[in-house]
């Protein structure tokens, strides 16, 4: 008997993972695990999501009912996937994983979905313009920029 569980996690992702976006690659590249799209999906609380550091990342702030409702895709991913996305948003450290109900475009049901976020924040944060649909290149001209996990933490706390 394979001592690897075969459990499937439902995750949401508002960032550079979801389609058409700089890091989507990694949600269909069968080397890290498997992921299958369920669909559309809004979040129930709406929450901060802004750009930010020098990298342009997005950052989906742990202040619920600031903000808007975030929109997004639901996934379910396999150990081996949602291992894989821990390490590289460098969870719990950077982001922290955490469920949250979210409710699908097509038949507005709610259901729990892991989510990045992000739970120390300077309060300057909160400044900035919040958006309720993240694109990297959208007219705000601050296209994601590709870097280590290491220099993204440095930059975040300094
Ligand atoms: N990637 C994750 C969290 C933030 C990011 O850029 C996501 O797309 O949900």
């Amino acid at each position: 008997m394979s001592l690897i569980s075969r459990a499937m996690h439902r995750i949401f992702v508002y960032g550079t993972l979801k389609s058409g976006e700089p890091n989507a690659h990694l949600m269909v590249d069968s080397t890290l695990g498997k992921a299958t799209f369920v669909g559309k999906a809004e979040t129930v609380r709406k929450f901060p999501l802004l750009i930010a550091s020098r990298f342009n990342v997005p950052y989906l702030l742990y202040k619920p009912g600031t903000g808007h409702r975030i929109i997004g895709e639901v996934y379910d991913v396999d150990d081996k996937l949602l291992q894989f996305l821990d390490e590289f948003e460098n969870h719990p450290n950077y982001y922290l994983r955490q469920q949250e109900d979210v409710e699908f475009e097509l038949d507005k049901r709610i259901e729990k979905a892991w989510v990045y976020m992000m739970m120390n924040f300077r309060d300057e944060l909160l400044q900035k313009s919040l958006m309720a649909n993240y694109s990297s290149k959208g007219p705000h001209g601050l296209q994601y920029v590709e870097s280590e996990d290491t220099d993204r933490v440095e930059d975040l706390y300094t």
